[in-house]
């Protein structure tokens, strides 16, 4: 498609929604689109130098009457700002709350200028399983999505899920995660693993932002079970506010000298690519770019069935999923999959479903979106 001028609006923190949409704006800006990334800080995998990537950030500055500073004010102000500025043809913006509300009101503003912005939405996860069906929330995100020009979701799940829950009058694209490949080539880091496992133990890993909602309490039980059965490490990536919880249970259940916490970590693909075992026991799970991630790094999945996983992990294939909660029966097919005789198949299979995320495959869909919405715009000013 033509070179177009474009904002992303996203989290810049660790959380799937801001490293989706970091990833696809350096990959745009190599395809020689110009990226403005609009955010309350430096996104944090906004580590790569191109003369077509830029950075506004959102001010807001507190007042003795705010309990609670209006974000989303100064957010749709910055928006404004920058369209203009920077001539726009599209805004972006990843996760409903309350960034799609806040480009609601960005183009309103500019349309009483005469200035037309359409506007894409993509739905990642708990702005619509968790946090959107909150009646608190609920009649802004429902509004705001069907005000966008353009809405995508990240699984077949998650847009079957938004038109259930949401009174939604707009078609809703689905645009799976992406993987870059390149990066997440395996580059076998044996120096780290022989570290880690000095005696051959098999390892197991999880990564996640530690909320509830990835049942980290099933994470340490289930290796609690695999090391039982086989000499084995766990290491744990990423923090939140269950870390403190599951570091006990790791010390109730004498399993503490074997479960390494490493916090946040930014090159994980180093750790993904010398580990056995990939564990996202989740309640719910949009996609899983976690689990995509350790598959790009040849590691099979234990997952649970919540949400889109089965649009990703395949039975049998790239690793098994289990009934939420049922750490019984993935502890059991986590056995099998560590078993020396099954672990290769596995491993080949999960890096062969990775690929077809590759970047390559998915940002096309993203800029069909894009050409559609702008087409549609200019012709409605017409
Ligand atoms: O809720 C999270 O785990 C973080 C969240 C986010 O938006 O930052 O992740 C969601 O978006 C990711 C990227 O699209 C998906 O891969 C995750 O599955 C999804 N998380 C959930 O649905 C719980």
């Amino acid at each position: 498609m033509d070179q177009i001028n474009i904002g992303i609006v996203c989290y810049p923190t660790f959380g799937g929604s801001g490293v989706v949409a970091t990833e696809l704006g350096k990959a745009l800006a190599k395809e020689g689109h110009r990226v403005h990334f609009i955010t309350y800080s430096q996104p944090t995998r906004l580590d790569f130098l191109n003369e077509n990537l830029f950075y506004h950030e959102v001010e807001f500055h507190s007042y003795p009457l705010f309990e609670y500073p209006p974000y989303e004010l100064a957010l749709a102000s910055k928006m404004v700002s920058v369209v203009k500025n920077e001539k726009l043809d599209l805004l972006h913006v990843h996760y409903a709350i309350p960034h799609a509300s806040a480009a609601y009101v960005a183009k309103q503003i500019l349309k009483s200028e005469g200035i037309y912005i359409p506007v894409v939405t993509t739905l990642h996860g708990t702005d619509i399983t968790l946090v959107g069906k909150d009646p608190s929330y609920e009649p802004v995100v429902t509004f705001s999505i069907n005000q966008s020009d353009g809405v995508t979701a990240v699984s077949e799940d998650l847009r079957r899920e938004t038109y259930e829950h949401f009174k939604i009058t707009v078609d809703i694209d689905v645009i799976p995660n992406f993987i870059d490949l390149d990066k997440f080539k395996k580059q076998k880091k044996d120096h780290f693993k022989k570290a880690i496992c000095p005696n051959g133990e098999s390892l197991v890993v999880h990564t996640s932002n530690f909320r509830k909602v990835k049942r980290i309490g099933d994470v340490i039980q289930i290796f609690a079970n695999i090391h039982q059965a086989i000499p084995s490490k766990l290491l744990m990536i990423g923090d939140g506010p269950e870390r403190a919880k599951a570091e006990a249970q790791s010390r109730e259940l004498g399993i503490e000298n074997d479960v390494r916490f490493l916090g946040k970590l930014e090159a994980i693909e180093e750790v993904l690519s010398v580990a056995d075992l990939f564990l996202m026991p989740s309640e719910k799970e949009s996609f899983g770019l976690a689990a995509l991630e350790a598959m790009a790094c040849e590691v099979p999945l234990i997952s649970s069935n919540a949400g889109g996983l089965p649009e990703l992990n395949v039975q049998g294939i790239t690793g098994f999923m289990s009934e939420v909660g049922d750490v019984e029966d993935m502890s059991r097919k986590a056995l099998f999959i560590l078993d020396k005789k099954n672990l290769p198949t596995f491993k080949e299979n999960a890096l062969k479903r990775a690929r077809e995320f590759d970047i390559a495959n998915i940002l096309p869909l993203y800029e069909r979106v894009y050409q559609r919405v702008i087409e549609k715009t200019a012709k409605t000013v017409e």
